[in-house]
């Protein structure tokens, strides 16, 4: 059960981001804040209380909140991006995460870690070895899950930006794939959902107190989801996804 969310509004320099999908085009800023807008009342709607951060315009990305830090039910993690114009976003969390948790951890030199690579699955946390995130990233987040009681184990990955693009778990042992994770037998002891590469965009979604959203557009994966007993909430993300941002990214949920 989560209660809250944090989120950060985009800047106009969203216009400049980190992007491998170039074909998309350029994220238009005024309609990245109605789309914005329209994730927070989606939260808001599964129950949360959201907390909306002011834009940071010296970091394009930063509106993609959930690869700087890992919240847990026992601590918060700052983490470090891999994506070098991304490091020193954390530390415009740091404050916000120090207000919240008592105990706040930060992953350190040369551990490089984005939490789009963290899957929780109750007290353990799949960790995927990217671009983005390194095994020395991962092993200090594992040492910190440890010392409060949670486990952690490394995912590699072949060609996702991050873990969380092609796996989301929706509690219930149900665990949306895709691509490169269909029939992976690291996941065997988990009820597949298989999203299908005409619908890629749409596995990264998220489950929130029995709700789950997902970003507008994916019939196919609408379907599956509400045929597993959810009820599914979709939300327009697609100026996000011209940067690759999925709907995960664009929370801290806790
Ligand atoms: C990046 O490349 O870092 C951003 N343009 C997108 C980050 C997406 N993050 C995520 O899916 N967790």
């Amino acid at each position: 059960m989560f209660t809250n969310a944090i989120v950060r509004t985009p800047g106009k320099s969203i216009a400049v981001g980190l992007t491998e999908s170039k074909s998309l085009g350029i994220p238009n800023y005024e309609q990245a804040i109605i789309q914005h807008q329209s994730y927070i009342e989606s939260l808001k709607r599964c129950g949360l209380d959201v907390t909306v951060l002011e834009p940071c315009e010296d970091y394009p990305d930063s509106t993609f909140l959930e690869d700087v830090a890992l919240i847990t039910p026992s601590c918060a993690i700052i983490t470090r991006p891999g994506a070098y114009s991304r490091r020193d976003e954390v530390k415009q969390i740091e404050s916000v995460l120090r207000n919240r948790f008592n105990n706040v951890k930060a992953i350190e030199e040369p551990g490089t870690v984005e939490g789009g690579d963290i899957m929780m699955v109750g007290n353990h946390y799949y960790i995927g070895l990217s671009n983005r995130t390194n095994l020395e990233g991962a092993k200090q987040i594992i040492k910190i899950l440890n010392k409060y009681g949670m486990s952690g184990s490394t995912i590699s990955l072949n060609k996702m930006l991050h873990l969380k693009t092609g796996l989301s778990f929706i509690e219930n042992n149900n665990l949306i794939v895709c691509g490169e994770f269909i029939n992976d037998s690291r996941f065997d002891q988990y009820n597949s959902i298989e999203i299908p590469e005409s619908e890629s965009y749409a596995a990264n979604c998220i489950w929130v107190n029995e709700f789950v959203i997902i970003p507008t557009g994916y019939p196919i994966t609408k379907e599956k989801i509400r045929n597993a007993g959810y009820t599914v909430l979709d939300t327009d993300v697609s100026e996000f996804k011209k940067l690759d941002g999925g709907l995960s990214c664009l929370s801290l949920r806790y």
